[in-house]
C-alpha cells in the first residue's frame, strides 16, 4: 500500500518544513517540496502538522497489581493510545516472584497474541527476584529477544520491590548485556514504616496517600539508584519523576555527563495533591504512586523539561476503574489499588498546554513524546522520526481541533479520566502504523493485529530502518 501525505508542516525533533511524504511498504520511501507520484492513498496535510507518532515508554497493561488486573488489555489500550497518537508502547513485562524471566516473556507474548494491539509494542522485563525463579543468567538473555531494559521497584515493600543487592546486580548486567536500568524510585523501606504509623493513627483517606510518601523518600531513592548506577557503570532511566527534591539529583549527575535520564508523566504536570482531597472517596481515583505533589511542583517539572533535565513525558497508564477496583480491597488509601490512566491524553495535554502556552516548542514536543523515548529504548531511528527509510508512524495532527477530554468519549476501558472536562486545542486527524491506517477523523480504521511486537536494539545501539524501504 503506498500513501502520500501532501502538504503538511512536517515537524520533527530538529526540523520544521512544509512538504510531502510518501509512503511505500510501511516506511517512509521519500520526502520532498512537492512530490510527482501517485499513490494508492492521498492525505491532504494542509495547514495540519505531521509528526512522527509518538511513542509511550511506560505503560501497565493488564497487569495484576494490588488484588486486582489493570483493566485494559493489549487490544483497548492500544486503540486508546492510536486515538491519542501514540504509535508505540513499551509495558513492563513483570517477573511473577518465583518464576522465571522466560516464562514472564510467555505470558506476554501470550497477552499480545490474546488481545492483540493495534500499535506496536515493546517489553521491558520487571526484575522483582533474582532468588527464586530469576537468574542472572537468564537476565543477560534478555536483550536477544528484543528485550534491552531491566526495570526495578524500590517501592513496594513486600510485594514487586527489590533490595539493593538485586538492584545493583541488575546494573552489573545491564553494564554487561547492553541493557538500560529503569527505576521506580522511592525508599520502600521508609514508605513502608510511615504508612503503618499513619494508618495506626486512624489516617486512612485518600490524602494521607500522599502525606505518608514524603518527597525526600522519591529524592532519597533517585540519588541511590544514580550512585548505585554510577559505581555499576549502567546507564540508568528514572521513571515518574514527580517533584523537584527528585529532580535535582538528576540534574546533578547529568551536569556531571553521568549516563542519567528521567521522564515524569503528564498527570504531574497538570494534577496537584489536593485532588486526593475531593469528597466522597473521588479522591481515591488519584491513588497512583509517587502521589500528586503540592502544585508548585509542576512548574518545576515543566521547568526540568525545558532545561533537559529531563527527557521524556509518559503516562504510566496504570487503569484500575473507581469505585469497583479501587475499593476491592476497602476504603482505606493503603489497601488501594496505585494506578492512573491517562494513555490516551498526553499530546492532547502537552500540546495545549506545553506548545500553545508557549512553555516548549514543537521541536521539543516531538522529542519528549517521541525521538528522546527512540533513542533511549533502542528504537532509532526506525521510530521516533520522519526520514527515508524509518517505518512510517506518522501522525497528522490538526492544530486547531477541539476536544473536551472525558470518560464519555474516551476509548479505553475504565470509567474515569483524570483530566475530565479539561478543554484542549489540537489533536490527531490520522494516525498511521507503518505506513496502515490505523485511526482517521475520529473512527478507529486499523483492526487488533496491525500492531507487531518489536525486538529493540540495545542502549546505545540504532535499529536500523527495516530493508524493505525504498530510500
Ligand atoms: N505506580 C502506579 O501508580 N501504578 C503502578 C506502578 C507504579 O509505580
Ligand atoms: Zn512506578
Ligand atoms: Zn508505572
Amino acid at each position: 500500500m503506498s500513501v502520500l501525505i501532501k502538504g503538511g508542516r512536517i515537524i520533527t525533533a530538529s526540523d520544521d518544513y512544509v512538504g510531502d511524504v510518501y509512503i511505500e511498504n510501511g516506511a517512509v520511501s521519500m520526502i520532498g517540496a512537492a512530490l510527482d507520484v501517485t499513490a494508492e492513498k492521498t492525505i491532504d496535510a494542509t495547514g495540519k502538522i505531521v509528526m512522527p507518532g509518538a511513542i509511550d515508554p511506560h505503560t501497565h497493561i493488564e497487569m495484576f497489581f494490588g488484588g486486582t488486573t489493570t483493566c485494559d488489555d493489549f487490544t483497548s489500550g492500544t486503540v486508546a493510545a492510536a486515538f491519542g497518537g501514540t504509535t508505540s508502547l513499551i509495558d513492563f513485562c513483570m517477573q511473577a516472584p518465583g518464576t522465571s524471566f522466560a516464562q514472564a516473556l510467555e505470558n506476554y507474548h501470550e497477552k499480545i497474541e490474546r488481545c492483540p494491539p493495534v500499535i506496536d509494542v515493546g517489553f521491558h522485563i520487571g526484575v522483582t527476584d533474582l532468588r527464586e525463579g530469576g537468574t542472572l543468567e537468564d537476565l543477560a538473555k534478555l536483550p536477544d529477544e528484543g528485550v534491552t531494559s531491566y526495570k526495578l521497584f524500590m517501592a513496594y515493600k513486600g510485594a514487586v520491590m527489590v533490595d539493593d543487592e538485586t538492584l545493583f546486580k541488575t546494573m552489573q548486567v545491564a553494564r554487561d548485556t547492553g541493557g538500560l536500568i529503569m527505576v521506580h524510585a522511592e525508599n520502600g523501606d521508609a514508605i513502608d514504616l510511615i504508612v503503618k504509623e499513619t494508618v495506626a493513627a486512624g489516617k486512612t483517606d485518600p490524602i494521607w496517600h500522599a502525606l505518608s510518601r514524603p518527597m525526600e523518600t522519591e529524592a532519597e531513592a533517585t540519588n541511590r539508584a544514580i550512585q548505585l548506577a554510577h559505581v555499576a557503570d549502567a546507564p540508568l532511566y528514572v521513571v515518574h519523576v514527580s517533584c523537584l527534591p527528585a529532580v535535582e539529583p538528576i540534574a546533578l549527575a547529568r551536569e556531571k555527563g553521568w549516563k542519567v535520564w528521567g521522564e515524569t508523566c503528564t498527570q504531574y504536570l497538570f494534577i496537584d495533591e489536593s485532588a486526593l482531597e475531593k469528597p466522597d472517596w473521588e479522591g481515591a481515583k488519584y491513588i497512583y504512586t509517587p502521589p500528586p505533589r503540592p502544585k508548585e511542583h509542576q512548574q518545576h517539572l515543566w521547568n526540568a523539561l525545558v532545561g533537559d533535565v529531563l527527557s521524556a513525558v509518559s503516562t504510566d497508564h496504570c487503569p484500575f476503574n473507581w469505585p469497583d477496583q479501587k475499593g476491592v480491597n476497602g476504603r482505606e488509601f493503603q489497601v488501594v489499588p496505585n494506578g492512573g490512566p491517562g494513555i490516551e491524553n498526553r499530546l492532547h495535554m502537552l500540546w495545549t498546554f506545553g506548545v500553545r502556552e508557549g512553555r516548549i516548542t514543537p521541536n521539543r514536543f516531538v522529542e519528549l513524546v517521541s525521538t528522546n523515548v527512540a533513542k533511549l529504548f533502542g528504537l532509532y531511528p526506525r521510530k521516533g522520526t520522519i526520514a527515508p527509510g524509518s517505518d512510517a508512524d506518522i501522525v497528522v495532527w490538526d492544530p486547531d481541533k477541539k476536544l473536551t477530554i472525558s470518560a464519555a468519549t474516551h476509548h479505553t476501558n475504565i470509567n474515569y479520566n483524570l483530566f475530565e472536562g479539561t478543554e484542549v486545542t489540537g489533536a490527531p486527524e490520522v494516525v498511521l502504523v507503518r505506513g496502515q491506517v490505523i485511526v482517521e477523523n475520529d473512527e478507529l480504521v486499523g483492526k487488533p493485529g496491525d500492531g507487531q511486537f518489536v525486538k529493540r536494539a540495545r542502549f546505545g545501539e540504532e535499529l536500523l530502518p527495516a530493508a524493505k524501504a525504498v530510500t
